[in-house]
């Protein structure tokens, strides 16, 4: 499978574990950044933009510059770190070493530092993984087009950030940024072209505090916010953003696809989606997919893929919406034919590439779809790091902005032209849709449904909590102020029995009695509290543990 999967989740339960020892909340050491070690120069006040490789509409990378050694690097949105295979010449070892998780393998080895360039920025000693055996990988990473990663996320996600101490492992954007004199320019912009479309004029390019020219107004475009997660899991943060409320996914008829979020803090009708440009595949919830594919005549779901298969011929609308914007998705896009695969009985077919979520799952809660290379053909992408630049002077929340790449009409003449050899079928009877009440649905396997419903306890823990802790201080305050009411009536009882001259009875209303009952609740109230949030913690964390590679 061509998705690289930068295994967030991984990382998701490695600081779910730690919850049982310690308290779950995480502080930022505001570091001072050391001066002596990171320079960062700009080279000149505009230095244009740099161009990106496409392998197959898998894989898009660019060339840094890393101790003299020019190295093509895939272009990562979804991970914060840097890593290369071969040697850098120069480099230093730290001598501290760490294995990254990939879909493709791990990435094992010792951090180094080497100066670092891109782009005309420039920075000292900076720190990245230097892979010493790519064995494990499954695919030939260079064949692809590319010797290495780096990860265009907040530092915050970067493992190399957390093993090396204060800045010195900050990952290459945050240096970069760090310095720049206008904090407000912390951005990037990303615009990814599409093989195989001849109406296509775009060409891969990346920019860093700078646009396109002839794509300024991307700078008008809404401002949409990223979404942050948990203080708990925050080196899990993502760009990620939220779908219009109830209509943001328009599928093949033309209606919004309804799915609820499994993000406990999203709005109502809106859906948390990330960006990551490294995922081929975008990852979406499976009634999603099913509600893109289960209607295609001939659609057949594909076992070894994990996805839905469909003719080529076959034209698929989608739209995503964003702070009031259409973003349609180019039906290039929406089925692929970069894959060779074919239907069980040897036919050709085309991947749906709105695969699914399952590996990519995210336990916690937080997000219910991965927007990878299929849909960011379709944007022109800024994101703008605000205050999730570490060390940094702008305290601006993080925003990213789109500028749609996709007119629908040319789209479907591309289409045409490409998949049906000019000869217009959209409307024939072969490619109607069947009705709703005819979809199929594809399989959902044991071990997903498991982890929809650990997902559903876990991404809530704090909620639990809170809720079991009200729950005992009601019961605890409730005992006391029955109590205490009781020993009053009986005192009053008492005064008033003993003014009356009658001696206390001595059996059922001994004022031992009251106490007793009590007792016996508080006890009944700490037994389900451990039960809930201890026990289950460790049983539950173990079972996750066993399923990451
Ligand atoms: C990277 O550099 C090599 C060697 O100069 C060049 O052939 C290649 O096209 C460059 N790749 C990109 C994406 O610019
Ligand atoms: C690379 O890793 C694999 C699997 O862990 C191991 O079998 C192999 O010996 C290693 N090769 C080198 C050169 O270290
Ligand atoms: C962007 O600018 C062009 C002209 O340069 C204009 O035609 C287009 O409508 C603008 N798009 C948006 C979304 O503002
Ligand atoms: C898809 O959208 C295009 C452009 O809006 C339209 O011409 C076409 O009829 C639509 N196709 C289907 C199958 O709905
Ligand atoms: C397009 C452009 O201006 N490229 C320059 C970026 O910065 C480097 C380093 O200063 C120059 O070598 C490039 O010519």
């Amino acid at each position: 499978m061509h998705s690289l999967l930068t295994h967030s989740f991984v990382y998701s339960l490695c600081s779910l574990s730690a919850f049982g020892v310690k308290i779950p909340f995480s502080v930022h050491p505001s570091s001072p950044i050391d001066h002596t070690t990171t320079h960062v120069a700009r080279q000149s006040s505009s230095n244009g933009s740099v161009p990106v490789g496409n392998t197959q509409n898998a894989f898009y990378y660019t060339n840094i510059t890393l101790g003299s050694r020019a190295i093509s690097v895939m272009l990562d949105t979804g991970s914060s770190d840097l890593w290369v295979t071969g040697s850098v010449p120069g480099a230093q070892d730290t001598g501290k070493s760490l294995t990254l998780s990939y879909a493709v393998g791990n990435a094992a080895g010792d951090i180094y530092t080497a100066p670092f360039q891109f782009d005309g920025y420039s920075v000292d000693n900076q720190a990245f993984l230097l892979v010493a055996n790519t064995s494990t990988f499954s695919t030939n990473i260079h064949a692809e087009g590319y010797d290495g990663l780096i990860g265009l996320g907040p530092n915050s996600g970067s493992s190399i950030y957390k093993k090396l101490s204060g800045d010195s492992g900050n990952n290459a954007f945050n240096r970069v940024f760090q310095q720049n004199p206008s904090s407000s320019n912390d951005y990037i912009t990303l615009m990814l072209n599409r093989k195989g479309d001849p109406g296509s004029q775009i060409t891969g390019q990346f920019t860093i505090s700078e646009v396109v020219p002839g794509f300024e107004n991307i700078t008008q475009q809404p401002q949409l916010a990223v979404e942050k997660v948990y203080e708990v899991t925050d080196e899990d943060q993502h760009w990620q953003i939220l779908t219009d409320k109830n209509d943001g996914i328009i599928g093949p008829d033309g209606q919004p696809i309804q799915v609820s979020s499994i993000v406990p803090k999203a709005p109502d009708g809106q859906l948390v989606a990330v960006l990551d440009s490294g995922f081929t595949l975008p990852q979406v919830p499976r009634s999603m997919s099913d509600a893109i594919y289960g209607r295609v005549q001939g659609a057949e779901w594909s076992t070894s893929s994990q996805a839905w298969l469909v003719p080529c011929g076959q034209l698929i609308n989608v739209t995503f919406n964003f702070g009031g914007v259409s973003y349609p998705i180019h039906p290039l896009d929406v089925s692929s034919s970069d894959f060779g695969v074919t239907f069980s009985n040897g036919n050709p077919a085309c991947l749906g590439t709105f695969q699914p979520i399952s590996s990519a799952f995210s336990l916690l809660g937080e997000y219910d779809m991965i927007l990878g290379m299929a849909f960011l053909r379709n944007t022109y992408t800024l994101i703008n790091f605000g205050n999730l630049v570490q060390g940094g002077s702008n305290s601006n929340n993080p925003y990213v902005q789109l500028l749609s790449l996709t007119n629908e009409a040319a789209a479907v003449q591309d289409f045409i032209q490409v998949r049906t050899n000019g000869q217009n079928l959209i409307n024939s009877a072969q490619y109607a849709l069947l009705p709703a009440s005819q979809e199929q649905h594809s399989p959902e396997s044991a071990a997903e449904k498991k982890a929809q419903y650990e997902e559903e306890v876990l991404s809530r823990w704090p909620y639990i909590l809170a809720g079991c802790l009200v729950f005992v201080i009601l019961l605890v305050s409730y005992c006391v102020w029955r109590c205490c009411c009781r020993r009053k009536r009986l005192a009053k009882k008492k005064a008033a029995q003993q003014k009356a001259g009658i001696l206390p009875g001595g059996n059922n209303n001994g004022p031992y009695a009251p106490l007793q009952d009590s007792q016996s609740t508080a006890t009944l109230v700490m037994q389900p509290m451990r039960g809930s949030t201890i026990d289950f913690k460790e049983e539950h964390g173990k079972d996750v543990f066993a399923r990451s590679p």
